[in-house]
């Protein structure tokens, strides 16, 4: 199946609004033996074609829902357990990863692809889930001592979030001990120098080798 069939069956899928026919559309595909990474990216832009038309009030806010619902299943049933298909019992670690979706924000699609591709590569990782709340990040950062803590963050109304994680890491006096890393469709380079930040990803394939190099391990 050539990268376009990919791109033309998961789009046609997903604009069906249908989970069964997500579902059976991505089985299909994984099944053909395409790459995940390949899956993902083409779903990525797929969904992100959906969102925008919804922005523009060409899709309503259901289509937006139906097609985000099925796309998470599909993902989380057929493409995250190949990726975590590598990661062992046992195997010496990179490191330690704390990570999540900040407060206010439950779009968990890619960060649940990006810490199983940590995963997968070899760190530990800690995942705190979505709509996390600040305190939650520090106090797990604190217990865990964490090498990383990622945050994902998907809604302008919710990148701002990431930028009071790290005043609240710098109050509690543990920001030295603690990379921290950021990501999520509306985050840039820019924003994450700007608060401070140790590192970004625009993609998950980015983020474990920048989660890599912040270890040392590159
Ligand atoms: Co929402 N949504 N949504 N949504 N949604 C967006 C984000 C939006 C851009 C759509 C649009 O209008 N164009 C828009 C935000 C606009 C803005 O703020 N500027 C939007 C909106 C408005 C909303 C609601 C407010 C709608 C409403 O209720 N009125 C609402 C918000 C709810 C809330 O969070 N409080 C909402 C709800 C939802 C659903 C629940 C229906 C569903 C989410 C389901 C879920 O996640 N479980 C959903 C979806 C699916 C989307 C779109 C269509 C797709 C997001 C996605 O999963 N993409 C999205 C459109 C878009 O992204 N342009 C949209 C696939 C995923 C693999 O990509 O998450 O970008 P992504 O992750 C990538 C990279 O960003 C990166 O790696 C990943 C893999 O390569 N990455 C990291 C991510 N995290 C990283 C962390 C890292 C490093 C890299 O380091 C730690």
């Amino acid at each position: 199946m050539t990268p376009e069939e990919v791109e033309k069956k998961l789009k046609e899928a997903l604009y069906s609004f249908d989970e069964e026919v997500v579902e059976k559309t991505f089985k299909e595909v994984i099944n053909a033996g395409v790459d995940p990474i390949t899956v993902i990216n083409k779903a990525t832009a797929a969904l992100k074609e959906i969102g925008d038309k919804y922005e523009k009030g060409e899709l309503f806010l259901a289509h937006l829902v139906a097609a985000g619902v099925a796309a998470k299943k599909a993902i989380d049933e057929h493409v995250i357990p190949l990726l975590k298909e590598k990661g062992a019992e046992g195997r010496e670690t990179l490191g330690k990863v704390v990570i999540g979706t900040v407060q206010g924000d439950i779009h968990d699609i890619g960060k649940n692809i990006v810490a199983s591709m940590l995963f997968a590569e070899g760190f530990e990782v800690i995942d705190l889930g979505k709509d996390v709340p600040v305190e939650e990040f520090v106090k797990a950062v604190k217990e865990q001592g964490a090498n990383i803590l990622g945050m994902s963050a998907l809604l302008s109304t919710t990148v701002p979030v990431q930028k009071e994680v790290i005043e609240a890491l710098k109050k509690e006096g543990i920001r030295e001990e603690v990379k921290v890393m950021v990501g999520g469709a509306p985050v840039t380079a820019d924003w994450a120098e700007e608060i401070g930040a140790d590192g970004y990803a625009p993609d998950a394939t980015e983020a474990v080798k920048v989660a890599k190099k912040l270890v040392g391990k590159a």
